[in-house]
């Protein structure tokens, strides 16, 4: 094996080893509210965002570690968000401006 493949092998195995840790963890939308206010989260976990209320949720960030808008959706539908790099991510709902919460990714 040359410095090359050598290289490439450990790449891949550092990617796997990433991807065999990633976490998806769920976090509820109830009552007009994020069931949860506060999330830690490691780099490359994932989290879904689950509408459990009879009115649409729109889940947005605008923060600078993640922005992201996964748009409106009824109740029974989840939408999924990877956090990629570190830092403070708020999210919000667009139609409820009372609702946020805070991901924190390390
Ligand atoms: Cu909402």
């Amino acid at each position: 094996m040359n410095r090359f493949s050598l290289g490439i092998a450990f790449f891949v195995v550092q990617f796997a080893h990433v991807q065999a840790h990633a976490t998806e963890h769920v976090v509820e939308q109830k009552n007009k509210k994020f069931v949860v206010k506060q999330l830690n989260v490691t780099v490359g976990d994932s989290v879904s965002f689950k509408n459990s209320d009879d009115v649409n949720h729109n889940v947005f960030s605008l923060s600078d570690t993640k922005t992201f808008d996964l748009g409106s959706y009824p109740k029974g539908q989840a939408r999924k968000v990877t956090f990629d790099k570190a830092g403070m991510v708020e999210v919000e709902c667009a139609i409820h401006p009372d609702m946020r919460m805070e991901v924190n990714v390390k």
